[in-house]
């Protein structure tokens, strides 16, 4: 594999007129390899090419990635700063109009301090993403801190990362989404996949898991849905949804009793083994069958399987997370790693596919409720010291811990919160229970959104500000195995647009707290402060520079020394230690707990949500390039044929589908590829189309992860005028 040749391979390889500027894709956690094609003449970015170069996806990109350029000199782009001048129209697109910078950032500054000034620091509130760079999460961190002194600050991982993150944080005292590179994946002799649709949202890991097969190893799949790696796989384990917590306590239970368990392991190197042997026991194949509807035979082979692999990796995404007990679940699956000991050295381990392209990054620099910069805790005096170092403030102005996501919005409800700055999300379609949201976001008394493209989200705001895509600024990203890497700059800023962290350090000037912002005037700045920051932390990314990422190909946190020898960690505890004060793993017991809302006589059937390959989250990006827009026009619902002739259905008909919570209206879509039971919605559309107008916010009491994956709907067939009336 030529790896430290790249770089300067790249520049014999540039044509006259065109430069090739290497980077990553701007969507999921793959951050796949790729070069920017930039005409050297208009300097304007004008294709992609694959870069096989990089190691983790040997130039394999997905429909969305070979797209994603497409957004950069999009017609859509917003160019200008918008303030709305008709208030009426709020909650439409409609009402704004262009201003210059000068004009937004005093109208900004202006009513945010006159807020805060009726109402206390505290009626201000931040809410971000982690599709931005490292830098720019942690100062978007900084920003609430310092700049706007709230303690109201919460993020889209809350709907993504979080069970994730409070699962591993409880089973291994630390957070880091993989165990072990993806370089190693293909290699092991049995994958165990829950809750993950890989082939649609991680395609470019799947020629790693088609080779597992390949090579004799074994794939099981545990998911509702028959998806691509599912219907591959040796094992489909077709769940009911929201009942894995069952299924991996049957898990654990068959490894103990097949005698699979690695006893030394155990007993060196976990704690709790007896409460949690205790929990399962009664989770015999045939009592999970009843509870989760997957055959007894199924559960014991893929127990049998996994138990006798050599090496193997469990993976799971959002479908076992985002349940109201998604890190119960997390736990759960991860106690099967631990009894087994395939844990800690190459070939085994467990990950979780980390959704954005900085799902990792962007949880662990403080844009989370409760979180400081490397990994640090509000709630910890020494950890509040370190970092009130290096931003200049003293203990005592550092804010309290905020709230999580869902809970801000009932804030916006009932007025506690008056104000917000939004970035990088688009809560308007993403966030549970849409009817909820969008009535917290109108109760605002002043909304600052700022995106690229005009989102749902910013039909609420009174100011829209122009960020800048990926692709014009530098920074680096934490892909989903924990490497962190460089996107570099391909185009100059289009119209008037702005790179984030640009943004709020001249607001912060606005608002009288300048003097903690105005050394930041290059993302490389940011980068040296949020190193320093992270610094003695978990996520220590004090060793990470630039330049060692470029040599190396990116660089694994924790990295704690500048120094060459320091490498950086691919593989966690490869000396079988945890991060727990006493070096243990905890196996977690954790009891069944049913969905927070079963069937019912009027709501009968399970509704769980997720995506497809073409469209990426609220799809406020992917919806506007051409090929996957005509790919994927709208959002339909997935019904068995059985189901579909229980109700008199036929495929493309249109049918009513309800909840509690709300209604829509969806395509019908036939397929023996879903339970009986079960009905499917992808969330990528916005207004009356957001299957969020159905979903629940039950909230994971750990990570406040709301229920996305299960809950009670209905059916209906459309009256003959409605659908005449189409
Ligand atoms: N094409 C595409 N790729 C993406 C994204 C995108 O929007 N589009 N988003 C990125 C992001 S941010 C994320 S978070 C990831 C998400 O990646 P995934 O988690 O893989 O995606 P989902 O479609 O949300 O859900 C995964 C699977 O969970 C299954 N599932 C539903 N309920 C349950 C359950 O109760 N138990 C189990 N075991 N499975 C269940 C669904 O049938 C689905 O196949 O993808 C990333 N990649
Ligand atoms: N029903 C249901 N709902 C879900 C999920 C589900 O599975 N089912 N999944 C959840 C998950 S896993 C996630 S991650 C969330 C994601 O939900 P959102 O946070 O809404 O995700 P995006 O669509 O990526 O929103 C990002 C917005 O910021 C803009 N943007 C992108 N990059 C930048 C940048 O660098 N700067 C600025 N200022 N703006 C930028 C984009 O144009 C877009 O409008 O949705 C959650 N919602
Ligand atoms: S797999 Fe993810 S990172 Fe790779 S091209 Fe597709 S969307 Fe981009
Ligand atoms: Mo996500």
């Amino acid at each position: 594999m030529p790896k430290d040749k790249f770089f300067k391979d790249i520049e014999n390889k540039t044509h006259p007129g065109e430069k090739l500027i290497p980077t990553h894709c701007s969507y999921c956690g793959m951050q796949c390899g790729m070069n920017l094609r930039v005409n050297t003449h208009t300097n304007q970015i004008i294709g992609v090419e694959p870069r096989y170069e990089w190691p983790v996806t040997l130039g394999k990109m997905c429909p969305k990635g070979v797209t994603a350029y497409q957004q950069t000199n999009h017609k859509d782009r917003l160019l200008r700063p918008l303030i709305r001048d008709n208030a009426a129209l709020k909650g439409t697109k409609d009402g704004f109009r262009e201003a210059s910078w000068e004009e937004a950032y005093d109208l900004i500054a202006r009513r945010f301090l006159e807020l805060q000034g009726s109402y206390g620091k505290d009626s201000l509130s931040v809410f971000s993403g982690v599709s931005m760079t490292n830098e720019k999460c942690y100062l978007t961190g900084k920003f609430a801190r310092v700049a706007l002194q709230t303690r109201y600050i919460d993020y889209n991982g809350r709907y993504c990362m979080s069970s994730a993150a409070a699962g591993f944080m409880r089973s291994f005292g630390v957070d880091r989404g993989s165990t072990l590179p993806w370089t190693d994946l293909h290699e092991t002799d049995c994958l165990f996949i829950a809750g993950s649709n890989t082939a649609e949202c991680h395609p470019t890991s799947m020629f790693r898991i088609w080779e597992v097969q390949n090579r004799g190893g074994y794939l099981i799949v545990a998911d509702p849905r028959e998806t691509p790696i599912a219907r591959r796989a040796d094992v489909h384990l077709d769940l009911r949804p929201g009942t894995d917590l069952a299924l991996a306590n049957c898990m654990v239970h068959l490894l103990i009793q097949n005698g699979h368990i690695d006893e030394s392991f155990v007993k060196e190197h976990t704690n709790g083994f007896e409460d949690m042997a205790e929990v399962v026991k009664e989770f015999t194949a045939e009592y999970t069958s009843e509870i989760t509807g997957v055959a007894p035979e199924k559960l014991i082979r893929a127990a049998e399987i996994y138990g006798k692999a050599p090496n193997a990796v469990v993976m799971f995404a959002r479908g076992i997370e985002q349940q109201h007990k998604g890190s119960d679940n997390v736990s759960a699956y991860t106690n099967m790693a631990l009894v087994t000991g395939k844990i800690g050295r190459p070939k085994s381990g467990v990950a979780t596919f980390t959704g954005q392209g900085n799902g990792q990054g962007g949880r662990e620099h403080g844009q989370k409720a409760d979180a400081l910069p490397g990994y640090r805790k509000i709630v910890n005096p020494k950890h509040v010291e370190e970092v009130c170092k290096v931003w200049g403030i003293t203990p005592e102005e550092m804010p309290q811990p905020g709230v999580s996501a869902q809970e801000m919005f009932g804030l916006m409800l009932d007025k506690t919160i008056r104000g917000l700055y939004l970035l990088c999300s688009n809560p308007a379609v993403s966030a549970p229970n849409q009817n909820f949201v969008r009535s917290a976001l109108r109760q605002l008394d002043f909304m600052v959104c700022c995106d690229f493209f005009l989102s749902e989200s910013a039909e609420f705001a009174d100011v829209v500000l122009p960020a800048t895509t990926w692709s014009e600024d530098e920074g680096t990203v934490t892909n989903l195995e924990g490497r962190c890497i460089k996107i570099n700059k391909a185009q100059e800023p289009i119209g008037e647009s702005k790179p984030d962290w640009l943004i709020q350090v001249e607001l912060a000037e606005r608002l009288g707290r300048g003097q903690y912002f105005r050394h930041l005037q290059s993302a490389r700045k940011v980068n040296d402060e949020f190193r320093l920051a992270s610094k003695g932390g978990y996520a220590d990314y004090s060793g990470i520079t630039w330049e060692k990422i470029e040599k190396q190909n990116g660089v694994f946190w924790p990295c704690r020394s500048e120094a060459e020898e320091d490498t950086g960690t691919p593989y966690m505890f490869l000396d079988k230690k945890f991060y727990h004060p006493d070096g243990r793993a905890k196996l977690c017991a954790l009891p069944y707990r049913p969905p927070a809302e079963e069937p019912c006589t009027l709501y009968p059937l399970r509704l769980t949500t997720g995506r497809v390959v073409y469209h990426y989250l609220s799809g406020n990006q992917t919806r506007r390039i051409p090929f996957l827009k005509d790919m994927c026009p709208e959002p339909f619902v997935e019904v068995h044929p059985e189901m579909a002739a229980r109700y008199n259905i036929v495929h493309d008909e249109r049918v009513r589908l309800y909840t509690r919570r709300g209604e829509a209206v969806y395509k019908v879509k036939i397929t023996e590829a879903i339970r009986q039971d079960t009905v499917f919605v992808p969330y990528h559309y916005g207004h009356e189309e957001s299957v969020n107008l159905l979903t629940i916010d039950a909230l994971d009491p750990m990570s406040k992860m709301p229920e996305f994956k299960a809950c009670a709907a209905q059916i209906e067939k459309l009256h003959k005028e409605e659908v005449n009336g189409q």
